[in-house]
């Protein structure tokens, strides 16, 4: 267990370490009690750094013995390392510890999921393995023999040589510790290979449990789609003999980008058409991609100090984007990345969470892999890229890669880069990266002689620690249609500097319509007072596609509100003829059209009421959406059948975008057809799949109109050996549970004897899903609450950073009314006051209290 006592970390107080670390030998003997790890490290006085405290970090290791240059020494222990008195010029360093594999729940350091050993070191876990100066900014190069009797033994980099019962591994390329991985278990693999650019031959592999042999090999296209595009993209090409990817059940995020080891969550790789949907296949490509370009952004050119860690996962996120915008489908990707960021990031910036895409102070820096610093990091790299241009971005890129090469980097480093390419000052664009919150952009329009005139006003709320905020650099993209429907100014870029500011449109011959931050240029709640009419008009007219579906997002959220309030009494009809017009329009890509019929999430509605000074109800919320959709099904009866008749596919399953769309569409139109039928159409298909996507869409359709218990049965007879697919039956029960009934579900399944809370994936799907069903959790006894909070103190007692990252469920708790406030409080102080609570926990629920 961690020592709770609040340490605040500034980025302010940054200094180098005393030493550099030249090499690092390492010998693991495994063992599930009690794994031996001896190391040997050849540290040098760093004549950068003026402090010469030799300071090792180490928790939870049972020091063995320790030698300087062969003589043994005592160092002074701590419960956060060790310090020792050591020569002035350079020495070598020998330590052996101890540690238990098999009793470490909180899956950071070396841990063991179903008989295999693994690690995660990434943020601050390899002081969990043995004593190192475990910070981002000493970087080494890694020789690691692993001694076990399993046949398949793992590291960094490129295998050196290998025996029965043991392996080594040599990395090359110096990195910083928190990039150390170890695999070992009884494991098979899927092999490839791959040429680079420059004839280099590279051996692939995706390592996993027998059994799962037969999903992996939309992994291993991913990951050579992704080599292939680092290459033709960014110019970068794989820079070791071996690329390994393992799949590990117990995982507490996505991914991991060791160097040459990528260890993987086994959601985040294993897939297959049976067990995955769309959106898994989807996202499993995107996350390879992730894992893989960090090769280049996050390993190669590597984080100074925690404090700088968007500049390897925004930038990373970036790329990943771009890869997916490359793949599949630009706009459907943009909408989709925005639908996540609002309904992620926005509420965490506008709560007691809020900080900077850079934070300045943290206590638990595991924290802070949030959807500000990767999602918003992304947002900011896109936005330099829109204000420098593509050609510029290349050029800076090109000097990013080779000026800082083998370097642990900061911000600074990365905008001096585009400073120096464009001559550009980039000090107030900075602001991005300091300033917490999301602005708020306002936009007034006036036409006079022939001059269309956009006046801007920007305005960002005060968050924890920053109550006065300065003008930001805003991109915004702007077009104009005539009435008629032609783009008479089309997309120009609008750089805001000042906090009002006006541009001008001249000789138009009649007023035009504006198309506003199109693309979504800027990540800002955009306030702008357009009329009905007008959004009705961009929906039809719109080229931009962005702008189109964010019209109808904004009819959507318009429509739901004025029945929330009791404004209307029921759905915009004609709105919702409208949109059924441009729905049942062929020529438009299935998956876009499938993403205009999904409705803002009740979340969303509560934030928006919220915004506007109505206090949310989420009974009301509830019952708005669910009139709409009934009202939207019925309206639109005749044509489902039709509309559904050219969403069906009838090649081979393909998990791509063409065929992945067409499924997105059909499982919108079944949702609605099955209010009509009593479920008949969705329970036909659920007999009848043969691919995840059809059989869980069909299931999610069921339980939505209370008829799904003989498919859940049937589902759970059918997959109960498939953890991964488990966890959907697990999820969607509780996800689409009536409100009334989503507490009492989630605690029936967790006695259920599948359910394993020390597995985050299964936790995940029980709490995750709870939490996300929102007039649920949000119930007026408080009984979401009090779940909830039970179960994260029970986990927190584990799994310290899983218990630490879901307590955010609980952020938005200032949006709700004064009863359901106080409960919130009274769940959240309850955790603060639990005896031993983790520093992570901590940390989060203070914040959260304010
Ligand atoms: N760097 C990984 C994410 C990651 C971060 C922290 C972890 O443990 C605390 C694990 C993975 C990525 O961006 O994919
Ligand atoms: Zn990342």
């Amino acid at each position: 267990m961690k020592d709770a006592a609040p340490q605040t970390v500034y980025l302010a107080d940054y200094t180098p370490f005393g030493y550099g670390v030249e090499d690092v030998h390492l010998t693991v003997r495994l063992d599930p009690g009690k794994t031996r790890v001896q190391s040997r490290i050849r540290f040098a006085p760093n004549p950068e750094a003026q402090d010469r405290d030799f300071f090792l970090h180490g928790e939870e290791l049972t020091l063995l013995w320790a030698k300087i240059d062969g003589a043994a020494v005592t160092p002074q222990l701590s419960d956060q390392g060790l310090r020792c008195t050591v020569p002035d010029g350079p020495f070598i360093w020998e330590a052996e510890v101890e540690i238990a594999p098999e009793s470490n729940t909180a899956l950071e350091g070396l841990y063991m999921s179903n008989g295999m050993y693994c690690t995660q070191c990434e943020a601050e876990g390899f002081r969990k393995i043995t004593f190192y100066p475990d910070r981002p900014d000493v970087m080494a190069v890694f020789t690691v023999r692993i001694e076990g009797p399993h046949p398949v033994l793992l590291s960094n980099g490129n295998p050196v040589d290998s025996g029965e019962g043991w392996a080594e591994w040599h990395d090359p390329w110096p990195k910083p510790a928190y990039l150390f991985a170890l695999v070992a278990g009884d494991l098979v693999n899927h092999p490839d290979r791959f040429t680079t650019m420059s004839g280099k031959e590279v051996e692939l592999n995706i390592w996993v449990r027998p059994g799962d042999e037969g999903k992996c090999a939309f992994g291993m296209q991913a990951l050579k789609a992704s080599m292939r595009w680092d290459e033709e993209v960014y110019g970068r090409e794989y820079d070791l003999d071996i690329f390994n990817v393992v799949a590990v059940d117990d995982f507490n995020m996505g991914a991991m980008e060791n160097k040459g080891l990528n260890i993987f969550n086994s959601a985040a790789v294993l897939a297959s058409p049976e067990t995955s949907t769309d959106a898994n296949f989807e996202r499993i490509e995107a996350i390879i991609a992730h894992e893989y370009f960090h090769n280049r952004t996050g390993n190669r050119i590597t984080c100074r100090d925690w404090f700088q860690l968007c500049l390897k996962e925004g930038l990373t996120v970036y790329r990943d984007s771009e890869f997916t915008s490359d793949m599949r489908s630009a706009p459907v990707k943009r909408i989709g990345d925005v639908i996540d960021l609002r309904a992620r990031q926005f509420p965490e910036d506008q709560g007691p969470l809020s900080h900077p895409v850079r934070p300045e102070s943290f206590q638990e820096i595991n924290n802070f892999y949030t959807a500000t610093v990767y999602e918003k990091g992304a947002e900011v790299i896109g936005m330099l890229k829109r204000l420098v241009g593509d050609e510029v971005y290349a050029k800076a890129l090109t000097l990013y890669f080779d000026r800082h090469d083998g370097q642990a980097c900061t911000i600074e480093d990365w905008l001096k880069v585009f400073e120096d390419v464009t001559g550009r000052d980039l000090t107030q664009f900075k602001r991005w990266y300091s300033q917490s919150g999301t602005p708020h952009l306002q936009v007034a329009e006036r036409f006079e002689n022939g001059t269309f005139t956009l006046t801007f006003k920007q305005r960002t709320p005060p968050t924890p620690g920053q109550d006065e905020k300065l003008p930001q650099v805003l991109p915004i993209a702007v077009g104009l249609l005539s009435p008629s429907g032609d783009e008479v100014v089309p997309t120009t870029l609008l750089e805001m500097t000042e906090a009002e500011q006006s541009f001008d449109f001249g000789g138009l011959s009649e007023r035009p319509v504006a198309s506003v931050l199109r693309g979504f240029s800027a990540p800002v709640v955009l306030e702008r007072a357009a009329s009905r009419q007008e959004r009705l008009f961009l929906l039809a007219h719109d080229t931009d596609p962005f702008n189109r579906w964010e019209a109808n997002r904004a009819l959507a959220q318009e429509s739901l509100i004025a029945s929330i309030t009791g404004a209307e009494a029921g759905p915009d009809t004609a709105w919702l003829s409208a949109l059924l017009e441009v729905v049942k329009n062929a020529a438009q890509d299935p998956a876009y059209r499938a993403l205009l019929l999904g409705l803002p999430s009740q979340s969303e509605l509560a934030q928006a009421l919220h915004q506007r000074g109505v206090t949310p109800d989420p009974d009301s919320i509830h019952a708005a959406a669910e009139a709409h959709r009934q009202t939207r099904a019925e309206l639109w009866q005749a044509d489902l059948p039709m509309l559904a008749r050219e969403t069906e596919v009838t090649a081979p399953f393909r998990p791509d975008a063409e065929q992945a769309g067409k499924r997105a569409l059909g499982s919108s139109l079944l949702a609605m057809q099955s209010r009509l039928d009593g479920g008949a159409a969705a329970q036909a298909q659920f007999d009848g799949a043969d691919n995840m996507t059809a059989q869980l869409s069909a299931l999610t359709s069921l339980i939505t109109i209370g008829a799904a218990d003989s498919a859940l049965r049937a589902f759970e007879k059918q997959w109960r050996h498939d953890r991964l697919v488990m966890d959907k039956w697990f999820g969607v029960q509780i996800a689409y549970a009536p409100p009334a009934m989503a507490v009492e579900m989630a605690g029936l399944l967790t006695e259920h004897p599948a359910f394993d809370m020390k597995n985050p994936n299964r936790f995940r799907a029980v709490f995750g899903a709870l939490a996300g069903n929102h007039a649920g959790f949000h119930r007026a006894d408080g009984a979401g609450y009090d779940q909830l909070a039970d179960w994260l103190i029970k986990l927190d007692a584990k799994n310290p950073q899983t218990a630490a990252r879901m307590c955010s469920a609980f952020q938005t708790w200032r949006r709700y009314d004064a009863d359901r406030q106080a409960r919130m409080r009274a769940a959240l102080t309850r955790i603060a006051d639990t005896p031993g609570l983790s520093r992570d926990s901590t940390e989060m629920v203070t914040r959260m209290l304010g």
